[in-house]
């Protein structure tokens, strides 16, 4: 009788163990998918709304010295815009124009942290600027 209690206890003990390594197993395989394909798409990607007059999100928190991928959608009717980013120093990184409707890429590194504006200087006739209107807005890099 004592004896079958024994067995049971290293059985048990053996089958805890195997269920013990599982789940390392496991964590570890999926501890490897994450970096994969975080080193194959280490680029940053931000979808940016243009409406008349504003960028949705206006704020955006991004990484140093890692290539941001930036998808720009005008989603007004019949109002052209652009996107006009500058680094920390004023300088200017893009220039894009995005007409109504439309839908464009553009890429950049962010080198070092600091705050990068960008605004959209459409305008019509004598009006105000888009920017004066609202639109503008700004990557926090760090
Ligand atoms: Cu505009």
């Amino acid at each position: 009788m004592a004896h079958k209690y024994y067995t049971q206890l290293i059985l048990g003990i053996s089958c805890l163990q195997i269920l013990g390594m599982l789940p390392s197993e496991i964590s570890a395989q999926s501890r490897n998918l994450p970096s994969l394909s975080s080193e194959a798409g280490s680029e940053q990607h931000v979808v940016v709304d243009m409406e008349s007059y504003q960028y949705t999100p206006s704020e955006i928190v991004l990484e140093a010295g890692q290539t941001v991928r930036i998808t720009l959608q005008n989603q007004s009717f019949l109002v052209p815009h652009n996107f006009l980013l500058d680094d920390p120093t004023g300088a200017r990184i893009v220039e894009l124009d995005v007409s109504s409707g439309e839908m464009q890429d553009v890429q950049f590194k962010p080198l070092g942290p600091g705050i990068y504006p960008f605004y959209c200087d459409k305008q019509l006739l004598f009006f105000p600027s888009h920017r004066e209107q609202g639109m503008e807005g700004r990557f926090l890099v760090r």
